[in-house]
């Protein structure tokens, strides 16, 4: 990731804080980490799951920095970014964990799932082995680990539709056999940030009302 978040840093970075602007959601100002959760301000701890290549640094890219890049560096480790919307009056900052698809790094993946308030699935719809792993490997990790977090799950890639594999319809029909709160098919090159962080912002408001 781009400042002191690189893909050579396997470990804990910076945090690099995003302003957010859109419809529901007010741009706040950059805060400094806190642990502790005051009335009026909520910190949530998303993970980002799912095979290598699939799109998932390429998601959180779009989301937070507007920008795509075509080359693929393999994530080696695990990378956050915080993004804060305001849902209801209160602030949420959320911590969003980019983990690594690769096998190797499974069990750092893994370790990002304890405590995480939501996950957030990713399959590519142009390689059919990656959602099949999304329900053979990814989802059974995830519900042995924490049964209770709440599951996203997007199909990126669709400005491939010439070499779709995966309908729309099974990847809903996956997200229902789940339990996910949300499915959704987006492009992280060509999607608008606008857009994702409306879809990401949906995943926040269900982990609230889930919370009362
Ligand atoms: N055409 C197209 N390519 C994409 C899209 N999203 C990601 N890619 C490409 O897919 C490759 C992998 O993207 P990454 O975001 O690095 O994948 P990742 O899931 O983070 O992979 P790991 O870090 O290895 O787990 C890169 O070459 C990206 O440019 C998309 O929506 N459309
Ligand atoms: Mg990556």
């Amino acid at each position: 990731m781009g400042n002191s978040c690189s893909n050579s840093q396997a470990s804990l970075c910076d945090v690099v804080d995003d302003q957010i602007d859109i419809n529901r959601t007010d741009a706040v100002e950059s805060r400094s980490e806190s642990i502790f959760e005051q009335s009026d301000e909520i910190n949530l701890k998303f993970v980002l799951l799912g095979d290598s290549a699939v799109g998932k640094t390429s998601f959180l890219y779009r989301l937070t920095e507007d920008r795509f890049f075509e080359s693929h560096v393999s994530s080696i480790g695990v990378d956050y970014k915080t993004l804060h919307f305001n849902v209801n009056e209160k602030k949420v900052h959320v911590q969003l964990w980019d983990t690594a698809g690769q096998d190797r790094y499974r069990s750092i993946a893994m370790s990002y799932i304890r405590g995480a308030d939501a996950a957030i699935l990713m399959y590519d719809i142009t390689r059919a082995s990656t959602f099949q792993e999304l329900s053979q490997k990814w989802m059974v990790d995830l519900k042995n680990i924490n049964d209770n977090t709440v599951i996203g799950i997007l199909g990126n890639k669709t400005d491939l539709e010439a070499t779709r594999m995966i309908s729309t319809q099974n990847g809903k029909l996956l997200s229902d056999q789940e339990g996910a709160v949300k499915f959704t098919e987006i492009s992280a090159k060509n999607s608008a940030k606008e857009d994702l962080l409306l879809i990401f912002q949906e995943i926040v408001e269900f982990v609230l009302k889930a919370r009362h």
